[in-house]
């Protein structure tokens, strides 16, 4: 076989569009051209990305507002951070198959006029769901373009009416050793647990999420419920979740507990504030080759850099 990568082991998510044939842009362009499209995705391992198509009728590539393409549903699914399950990010998909996630409750208590457990269709019901594409940019200094659904954390808090002490938001995820092996590991302090301000909560951009492309989220994704915050390190976007508790203090979380000096509260994505152990300049955009460079609050500086006036972000981080 005359592959150039003979010596490099290449993996499903390195291998893309513009790898094959040409340019992800030009290959959103040629989506239009009905036989050209069809010859590409018949050519790509990636042909999962094409989506929205009825039957019969060329796919139109996602792409978030920046034009970027999302990552394939086979790489979303196949390259996860979920250490309950496994801290190999290609072993959560298939340890965590199969786990349950019905039924299941999301209780929300704490600082909030109307304490109340919903069970996960009671959400489903409640509250709109929407598409919303998002960057995920893992602290780790990788990311993804991910199209979600879901609805706002805002409508959910708005419903229990948080009091006027109310200044922040605890999460947790569910604690099922039984069925989350990494739960056994006595390196973590589980259940892992996350916090927002109050504000950051309340944002816009803010998403409690049950879906990805359309279908219901799968468990290596936090089904069936999980939060998107997509300005700050993946770490933040919590998964499984069963508590949301209003709070005046500022939580404690998990990632913090392990290392204080590398994850704080905050973990907005700041391409100047880099890591101790590395930089944060730069980021691999999963399925591309080059680098891309960071950019302030993940892109979404426009929307929410006002929540964070007056803050020094290297003392904040
Ligand atoms: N409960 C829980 N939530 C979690 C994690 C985890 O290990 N456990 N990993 C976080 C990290 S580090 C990232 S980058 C994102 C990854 O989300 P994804 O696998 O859906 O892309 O989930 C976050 N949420
Ligand atoms: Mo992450």
């Amino acid at each position: 076989m005359n592959n150039p990568f003979k010596s490099v082991p290449i993996r499903s998510y390195e291998i893309t569009p513009k790898d094959v044939y040409f340019s992800r842009r030009d290959f959103i362009k040629a989506a239009g051209v009905v036989a050209g499209s069809v010859a590409l995705a018949a050519c790509t391992p990636n042909a999962a990305e094409l989506t929205d198509a009825p039957e019969g009728v060329p796919g139109v590539l996602k792409t978030d507002e920046l034009g970027d393409p999302a990552n394939s549903l086979k790489d979303i699914t196949n390259y996860n951070n979920y250490y309950e399950f496994s801290a190999n990010k290609e072993a959560v998909a298939p340890l965590s198959k199969g786990f349950t996630t019905t039924p299941w409750t999301v209780e929300v208590s704490g600082m909030v006029a109307k304490p109340r457990t919903f069970g996960i269709e009671d959400l489903l019901s409640l509250f709109p769901q929407e598409e919303r594409i998002y960057r995920l940019r893992c602290v780790e200094a990788w990311s993804m373009v991910i199209p979600w659904n879901g609805f706002t954390l805002a409508s959910l808090l708005k419903l229990v009416e948080p009091t006027s002490d109310a200044k922040y938001v605890r999460f947790e995820t569910v604690y099922r050793p039984e069925e989350m092996k990494g739960q056994g590991s006595p390196f973590y302090p589980w259940p892992y647990q996350e916090g927002l301000r109050l504000d950051e909560a309340m944002h816009d951009l803010t998403i409690l999420s049950t879906g990805i492309y359309g279908e219901t989220i799968l468990p290596q994704n936090g089904a069936p419920i999980r939060l998107v915050v997509p300005w700050k390190y993946g770490f933040k976007s919590i998964k499984s979740i069963v508590k949301i508790e209003l709070t005046d203090k500022m939580p404690d979380t998990l990632w913090a507990a392990v290392a204080p000096s590398e994850y704080g509260f905050y973990a907005n994505v700041n391409p100047q504030v880099n890591h101790p152990r590395w930089s944060q300049a730069s980021e691999r955009r999963i399925g591309e080759l080059s680098r891309r460079e960071t950019l302030m609050f993940n892109g979404y500086g426009e929307q929410v850099a006002s929540l964070y006036d007056g803050m020094d972000l290297s003392l904040h981080y």
